[in-house]
């Protein structure tokens, strides 16, 4: 049997988490570069929902949820602390925020990019006090919450890096910078091109 399938786009946050999931992990995968705007027959008969990252394993197990990637590549001992209820934060209200700051005007809006900014500022503040007396969000190892989180605050950052740099959370930013700057983090961001039927296989993840 070959190797499990990840269909995957590069600067998506939630494709972000999975590949460094499964590098860390050290499960090979071929990985199938996607363009959102052009997306491969097969990743559509195999998960109609439209939406990276996409596991394929080779018994024919289809995952679809970057976090159950996550779960299914990290063994437990990534599991530390009130993990559930961070990634719950960030999928759901932080991401809220996060998309109608950066991207205002494709939403029927009460709140300026501004304003949202600020909501989604507040949450990092969180962020900021838990890792004031510890390395991680959850303690001095990096952890599942690590990985989930950082592509989110990293595309907050990358919005308005001057903005973000000026904030006071000064153990946010050490994080952030440590998190980008790792080996994990450079490795899922190496580019491919869009994968098209009939490629060599890019193999992703042997370590
Ligand atoms: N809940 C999903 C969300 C994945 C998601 O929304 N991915 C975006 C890319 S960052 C996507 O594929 N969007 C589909 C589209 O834009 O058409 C997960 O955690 O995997």
């Amino acid at each position: 049997m070959g190797s499990p399938i990840l269909y995957s786009f590069r600067r998506c946050p939630y494709a972000m988490r999975a590949r460094m999931s499964l590098l860390e992990s050290g499960v090979e995968v071929e990985l199938r570069e996607v363009i959102l705007r052009d997306r491969p027959e097969h990743m559509m008969e195999i998960s109609p929902k439209g939406t990276v990252p996409v596991l394929l394993l080779s018994d024919g197990t289809i995952i679809e949820e970057s976090l159950d990637i996550m779960l299914w590549s990290l063994d437990e001992s990534w599991r530390v602390g009130d993990w559930k209820n961070l990634i719950d934060v960030n999928d759901g209200e932080f991401k809220h925020h996060l998309d109608r700051y950066k991207y205002n005007n494709r939403y029927e809006n009460v709140l300026s990019s501004e304003e949202h900014r600020e909501h989604a500022a507040s949450i990092l503040k969180t962020y900021d006090e838990r890792l004031s007396n510890q390395a991680y969000l959850c303690g001095d190892s990096i952890s599942l919450a690590d990985l989930a989180l950082s592509p989110f605050v990293r595309q907050f950052a990358n919005t308005d890096r001057g903005w973000f740099d000026q904030l006071p959370l000064p153990h946010l930013h050490n994080w952030l910078e440590g998190i980008l700057e790792s080996n994990l983090f450079k490795g899922c961001m190496v580019k491919h091109k869009q994968w098209q039927e009939g490629d060599v296989p890019v193999s992703f993840g042997q370590n």
